[in-house]
């Protein structure tokens, strides 16, 4: 079996640990919308209901957040990002994506980064319902880059011409987050800042 290799100063634990900066927020599906906005010729808008009805693919990949911890094989499901930029048209000229959540969390990610076929607007996970307290109802996964950059309880997705920071990015996180190139920290240097678990 082709043993896939693990990424630079990881290490593997069997269950992850719950991160929420802003606490895990209440989620009303009444009012909830999931918003596409920013540089795009058609700005689109769905309700939990809408989302659930496109198309979705499923992937497994492992997890991994930038302090060192990774979850093997973690089962997903959910909306192929290529298809929101097709539905959307994203205009000439975009470089990045800034995620925003419930929370008041935000992330901004490479644009080029979400065009690969494995990444997805997850709305299941290992085959339920994304459980509240993972994102519910929605979060992107980026399977290649750090977790900070997978915004739980996600509401929107603006694209953009220019970097802006987002909430981890402000405190110095990498732009990008490859996990394989072990993109942590802005520029050279940086330390971790403290995470806090709710759980
Ligand atoms: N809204 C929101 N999304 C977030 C975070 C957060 O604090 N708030 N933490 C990020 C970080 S640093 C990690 S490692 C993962 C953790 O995912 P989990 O809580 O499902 O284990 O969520 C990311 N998404
Ligand atoms: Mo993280």
């Amino acid at each position: 079996m082709q043993e896939v290799q693990k990424p630079p100063n990881q290490k593997y634990i069997k269950n992850f640990i719950i991160y929420a900066e802003f606490g895990i927020p209440e989620v009303n599906l009444e009012t909830y919308r999931f918003k596409v906005s920013g540089e795009v010729q058609k700005p689109l808008s769905f309700t939990y209901e809408e989302l659930l009805k496109l198309p979705r693919k499923e992937i497994v990949e492992d997890f991994h957040c930038v302090t060192g911890w990774s979850v093997k094989s973690v089962k997903w499901e959910g909306i192929p990002f290529k298809l929101l930029v097709e539905m959307a048209g994203v205009k000439e000229g975009v470089n990045w994506v800034m995620f925003y959540s419930l929370d008041g969390y935000t992330t901004i990610v490479p644009y080029e980064d979400l065009l690969k076929d494995n990444v997805i607007i997850a709305l299941f996970m290992n085959g339920e319902k994304i459980p509240l307290k993972h994102g519910f109802p929605a979060r992107p996964i980026i399977p290649h880059l750090y977790a900070w950059k997978s915004a739980k309880w996600l509401t929107e997705v603006e694209f953009l011409k220019d970097y802006v920071d987002g909430y981890w990015e402000e405190r110095g996180y990498h732009e990008r987050g490859n996990v394989w190139e072990e993109e942590r920290f802005k520029g050279q240097g940086g330390k971790h800042l403290r995470r806090r678990p709710v759980i």
